[in-house]
């Protein structure tokens, strides 16, 4: 990476525990990713935003911000980017993957709580992500008991707006989720300065439904037989795409497209055909968790789709654009995020049908639901998860963990039991 050291230096972070950090990331993702046999070229640009992952980007939201735009950061896919970028704003994904700062997390929170929870409140505590320290707001929400009280902490050492998510689909939680979606244009509209007008939303709703439709068309492209592209690629292109730009982003991704198009053509695949095909369904996995698709895939099978808000569901559903007014804009807005089906809801009957029709449509050998450790919600709804695949005879697997590589060896055995068997 380039020298960045001044532009850290100046957000505050801890400079050599950071190097350590890199250095460790570096040397991970290269054993992860860069082993990998038959990878498309276009994937270069992949290696290239990672190698800079805490450096050009960085440098870009600092740009942004000096010429007076804000950098909005957030844990989850129901915070609408469409109004962030209507306001004139840059939102980014803040990754939460690492264990890094665990024990400094674990001095204000419960150690049961989830790694995902304790990895952003341990990179602040630690002073180690640049994006953090890039923000101008922070968006929590009530998605999960363990979220909702971590932002009580997290509060305290940067800004925070928390959103309330309805843990229900009445119409009384629509008009609740419609009423905080107005709540936060205008924490925007004061943050920014800039006044959310029906141009500037449909504009954001048009670059944030592109960015959607290129990720659906690399996932409708994954359905071939065999697989064009590893389970580890394709979850890294829909990572990056929390916090690269997003029309850059949308290009690039359109590139490597093209590029799949014609390996599928050709009958080539990253894999042998036969290789087991493998739906990973759960929890988010934010950067760099690539623990569970790297044991699956070095135990002889191929992630062929995630079902995950890093995965189909954040991308599922678009926003209509049909709307004239800002009013009606907003309305399509609350529709389109009120259909996540997101475990945080009870009852989640979308889920289970969501998750066999994937299993279908990608024509799967298995699936394996992964959880992180703590989190009661996925943890709770993979019982029913693995009833609806039992009842269609899908062979399924459910996997609890966290981001420690303690368990990998054990993982391995599981997981490689579970292949052979399928
Ligand atoms: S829409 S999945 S991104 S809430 S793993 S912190 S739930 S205890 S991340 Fe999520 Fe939004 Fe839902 Fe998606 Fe809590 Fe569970 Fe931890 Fe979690």
């Amino acid at each position: 990476m380039g020298s960045y050291k001044e532009l850290w230096e100046k957000l505050n972070l801890d400079l050599d525990a950071h190097e350590s950090l890199l250095e460790v990331l570096g040397k991970f993702y290269g054993d992860i990713y860069l082993t990998q046999q038959g990878r498309l070229r276009g994937i270069e640009y992949l290696d290239f935003v990672i190698s800079e992952i805490h450096g050009l980007r960085i440098k870009e939201l600092q740009e942004a911000k000096n010429n007076g735009r804000k950098v909005i950061g957030t844990f989850c896919i129901f915070v609408p980017e469409e109004l962030v970028l209507a306001a004139q704003a840059i939102q980014v994904g803040l990754c939460a993957g690492a264990e890094t700062g665990r024990e400094l997390a674990e001095q204000v929170l419960p150690r049961n709580t989830c790694a995902l929870i304790k990895s952003f409140v341990g990179f602040k505590l630690s002073r180690l992500c640049p994006f953090i320290e890039s923000c101008d707001l922070i968006v929590g929400e009530t998605t999960c008991d363990g979220k909702k009280k971590a932002y009580e902490i997290f509060e305290q050492y940067v800004p925070l707006f928390v959103m309330e998510v309805p843990q229900m689909k009445r119409d009384a939680d629509r008009e609740l989720w419609k009423s905080e979606i107005y709540r936060f244009k205008s924490v925007l509209e004061d943050l920014t300065g800039s006044w959310i007008t029906a141009e500037s939303l449909a504009k954001g709703i048009k670059t944030v439904n592109r960015r959607r439709r290129v990720l659906q068309r690399l996932n409708e492209l994954r359905k071939a037989v065999p697989a064009p592209i590893s389970g580890r690629d394709a979850l890294l292109v829909h990572q990056i795409s929390f916090y690269d730009d997003p029309e850059r982003f949308t290009n690039k991704i359109s590139i490597l497209c093209d590029e799949l198009e014609k390996r599928i053509s050709a009958k080539e695949g990253v894999v042998p055909e036969g290789t087991p095909r493998i739906l990973l369904s759960g929890c988010p996995m934010a950067i760099p968790n690539w623990k569970l698709p790297y044991v699956i895939e070095s135990s002889g099978a191929v992630v062929v789709v995630e079902e995950s808000c890093v995965g189909t569901r954040n991308i599922s559903h678009l926003v209509e654009e049909n709307g004239k007014s800002v009013d009606d804009m907003i309305d399509n807005i609350v529709d389109r995020y009120m259909k996540i089906d997101c475990a945080c809801f009870t009852p989640n009957r979308e889920r289970l049908n969501n998750v066999v029709s994937l299993a279908k449509a990608y024509k799967v050998d298995g699936v394996i639901h992964y959880s992180l450790t703590f989190c009661q919600l996925y943890e709770t709804e993979a019982f029913k998860i693995g009833r609806a695949l039992e009842k269609e005879g899908i062979p399924f697997l459910s996997i609890s963990t966290d981001y420690s590589m303690e368990d990998v060896e054990q993982l391995k055995n599981r997981v490689e039991a579970f292949v052979e068997m399928i």
